[in-house]
């Protein structure tokens, strides 16, 4: 006969199981996240290379907009590794491809830039139908944040393509917008606190 105390353990375990089937997640979304981990990864690591790139040609503003860009890149990453092991799965830290470390110009640079945003947005949008088909609400939900960040991501840096546009080859023109890139300021209708 099953004592009090090993019925309670018993209940406890059930407990446990339960809840862990209910919040671990799909081994397609636990995939399609570790992707994106490796993504945000190498995002960082582009905006490091451009930094560098930028400090040695002696621009420090556009080199200090890059270092914390590589920044935040890393806090995206590290905030999806949390949430991949505290819903029940292991995220994987993979092997990163190379990014360019040299650039024709600072036009060029930035419109590297602007098209990995854009191939950024791509990888989250499709995590976001991976999820909507999964019927993950609660990975759909923690996605939001993302979507909502790469459309201020790009809506910067078409800003800063527009600006590095009408500046052209005018070498004070770039001293100037090297000066003020930090007070850089772009709201768009997708943040939460823009008026
Ligand atoms: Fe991770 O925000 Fe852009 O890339």
């Amino acid at each position: 006969m099953m004592l009090i105390s090993q019925m309670g353990y018993k209940l406890v375990d059930n407990l446990l199981t339960l809840q862990k089937t209910k919040i671990m997640l799909s081994k397609s979304i636990e995939k399609a996240l570790n992707s994106q981990i490796k993504i945000e990864a190498e995002s960082s690591q582009i905006y490091l290379a451009m930094a560098c790139w930028a400090e040695v040609k002696g621009l420090e503003g556009i080199a200090g907009f890059m270092y914390k860009q590589s920044q935040e890149e890393r806090d995206h990453m590290l905030k999806l590794i949390k949430f991949v092991n505290e819903r029940g799965g292991h995220a994987q830290i993979s092997e990163l491809s190379s990014p360019h470390v040299t650039f024709g110009s600072f036009k060029e640079m930035f419109e590297e830039l602007l098209s990995h945003e854009i191939f950024v947005s791509n990888s989250i949008n499709e995590l976001v139908h991976v999820t909507l088909q999964e019927r993950d609400y609660a990975t759909h939900n923690f996605l939001q944040w993302y979507v909502a960040e790469q459309i201020e991501e790009e809506a910067v840096a078409r800003n800063i393509l527009d600006k590095i546009n009408l500046i052209g080859d005018d070498k004070g023109g770039l001293y100037l917008f090297d000066r003020d890139i930090e007070k850089l300021n772009v709201t768009t209708v997708a943040d939460p606190t823009a008026q």
